[in-house]
C-alpha cells in the first residue's frame, strides 16, 4: 500500500470517532420533574460550568431559568437541577451548557435571561443544547 493510501485509510478510520468526541454536549430525556428536580443524562463541557433549565414552547426559543447546576470540564453523567419554581406536566424544558466567564466571581451562577455572565457556550455558532417535555 503507497503512503497516500494508507494515509487516507487512516483519515477514514480516524474520522467518526473524532466527530463523536468533539465539542460540549447535552442529553437528556422526556422526564417527570415532580421531584422537584430536572436531570441531564450526560453533559460534556470544555471547562467548569453550568447546566442551565430555561422555560421554552414551540418556538424553541430559551425563556426564564428555572433551575440550574454546576458540571465540571468533561463529561459528567446524570447531571440533577433543583427547580426554583413549578413546572407543570406538558411544560417543555431547554437544558443548555453555560460557561462560567464574563462574571464577577467563579462558582457562583450570576446568569440572568440575555446577561453576558455566565452565559451560554456555542459550537460552530449554535447553543449546546436540548428540549424535553416534562411528563
Ligand atoms: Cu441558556
Amino acid at each position: 500500500m503507497t503512503r497516500i493510501a494508507q494515509a487516507a485509510l487512516t483519515a477514514l478510520i480516524l474520522i467518526p470517532g473524532m466527530a463523536q468526541a468533539m465539542g460540549p454536549s447535552v442529553t437528556a430525556s422526556d422526564q417527570s420533574v415532580a421531584n422537584g428536580v430536572v436531570s441531564a443524562a450526560e453533559i460534556t463541557a470544555d471547562t467548569n460550568g453550568w447546566l442551565v433549565v430555561h422555560r421554552t414552547g414551540a418556538h424553541m426559543k430559551p425563556g426564564p431559568v428555572v433551575a440550574h447546576a454546576p458540571i465540571r470540564a468533561g463529561t459528567t453523567m446524570d447531571v440533577a437541577a433543583i427547580l426554583t419554581e413549578d413546572v407543570a406536566p406538558g411544560d417543555m424544558l431547554m437544558l443548555m451548557v453555560h460557561g462560567e466567564d464574563g462574571g464577577m466571581q467563579t462558582g457562583i451562577f450570576e446568569y440572568t435571561l440575555g446577561a453576558k455572565e455566565d452565559g451560554p457556550v456555542r459550537m460552530d455558532g449554535n447553543l449546546v443544547m436540548t428540549v424535553i417535555t416534562a411528563e
